[in-house]
Formats: C-alpha cells, structure tokens, sequence
C-alpha cells in the first residue's frame, strides 16, 4: 500500500482520533453527548490532535452504517464512542460490549429486538481496549465526576459499542471503547422520567446533570489517556455487587 490511507494504517501517531456522539431519541429534542463529542473534537484538534467528530443516528442497523462509513472516510487508529445515560450522575467509562440487544423502546427507526444477538456469531463479549481505569482516575484528577461502568445497557449503545469492538484491530482501529455521559444542563423537564429501567428508581426528578462543558472535556481526557503509550493502571476495582 502506498498513499496516506497506508501511512496511517502502519503509523497509529498518524491516524486520526474519531469521536462519535448520538443523535436524540426516546422524544427527547437534545442528546448531550453529540455536542461533547463535537466540543471534545474542537478542543484536542486547538491542541494539534488530529480528531473528527461523527454524529450517530440511534438505530440499531443505522449505527453500524454510518460506524462503517466513518471508519472508512478517516481510517482512525482510536475510537472513543459516547451516548446518553440519562439518570446516571457520573461520567461512565464503559468496560464490556454485549452481544445482546434487548430494547425497552423502539429505536429511531422502530426497530425494537427482544433478546436478539448482535451478531450470531460473535463472541459473548468484547472488552474496552481503552485505558479505563487510567482514564477514570485523570477524570476525577480534573474533578469531574466519574466511573467504571460493567454495562452500556442492552440498547442502541451498547449495540454500537459491540460492533465497534468488533472491527478494532482490524483495519486502521487499534484502540476503541465507549463511554456514557448523563444528561448535560439542556436535559428535558419531564413529569415521568424514562430512565434506564423504565421507571424512576434509578432516575430522581429533576434529572441529575453534569454541564456540557465538563462532558467535552472528560472526552478531550479519554482521547489523552488513550493516547499516552502508559499501560492501564493495575489498581483493583469494580462493584461488590
Ligand atoms: N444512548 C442510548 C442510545 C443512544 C444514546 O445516546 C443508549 O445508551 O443505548
């Protein structure tokens, strides 16, 4: 191979970083992590990182699509992808991609699976090959409010999030990985909360929030850990229960 497409495929310091955010869904008019993503990707690019942003549609097919044709436009060596988790509290660095998709709402395009896999033949799980447990540490090092999370859910991220993980190390992607963001200050005012599990228990009225500005850069820090040739931090942690 000859040409830039080849130089970045063999020079991960070449290829660029692709940040993606989502589109809204479940009604909603705004999803914060598709302006953190486009922010994020403003802010490292004023410190000579090369990134791009791409936004997401929140279907399940959809997502792959245009996962596929971003992949193929920028022949990117780290993708971090980002969703909406509306109701957590803290930036969520996500660890394990399932092949599971169980949908408690149609997505953008009325698909809704009940338990279906997301490739038949893949593996069970991916795990993130993004430094997770540094980039949560170096999150709550700037003080923003962060976590190791065990699960993106069984949606349309945790969908994107599996189908990315899939296609890293194939390619130009060398390291991927998701991260959830909660609900930045333009959440919608609801009487009736639609959190995770369909009802309040995991999201209290009003929404819990993190300004927008802290989503961008908690990502502009994910693409800087992620970038750093450090190994993760082997220090225990995760939940008991
Ligand atoms: N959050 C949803 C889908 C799109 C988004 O931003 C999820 O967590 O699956």
């Amino acid at each position: 191979m000859t040409g830039p497409a080849a130089a970045a495929h063999h020079d991960p310091g070449l290829a660029p970083l692709l940040l993606t955010g989502f589109e809204p869904f479940a009604g909603d008019g705004h999803n914060p992590s598709w302006p953190a993503a486009q922010e994020a990707a403003r802010r490292l690019r004023d410190r000579g990182v090369r990134a791009v942003a791409v936004r997401l549609p929140c279907s399940f097919a959809g997502s792959t699509e245009a996962l596929e044709r971003a992949l193929a436009e920028h022949q990117p060596g780290t993708v971090i992808a980002c969703g909406l988790a509306g109701g957590r509290t803290r930036v969520a660095v996500e660890r394990v991609a399932v092949n599971l998709q169980d949908a408690r709402i149609p997505d953008n395009s009325g698909a809704q699976p009940a338990g279906q896999a997301v490739d038949d033949a893949g593996p069970a799980a991916y795990f993130s090959t993004l430094p997770v447990k540094r980039i949560v540490a170096a999150l709550r090092d700037a003080e923003i409010p962060a976590e190791l999370s065990l699960s993106a859910g069984s949606f349309v991220c945790n969908h994107l999030f599996y189908e990315l993980m899939a296609r890293a190390d194939t390619g130009s992607v060398r390291t991927a990985g998701f991260i959830h963001v909660p609900w930045d200050e333009n959440a919608p005012r609801r009487t009736v909360p639609v959190g995770a599990h369909g009802d309040d228990r995991a999201c209290p009225e009003p929404w819990p929030t993190v300004p927008g500005a802290q989503l961008a850069e908690a990502l502009v820090i994910a693409a800087l850990e992620a970038a750093r040739p450090a190994s993760d931090l082997d220090v225990p942690d995760g939940p008991l229960y």
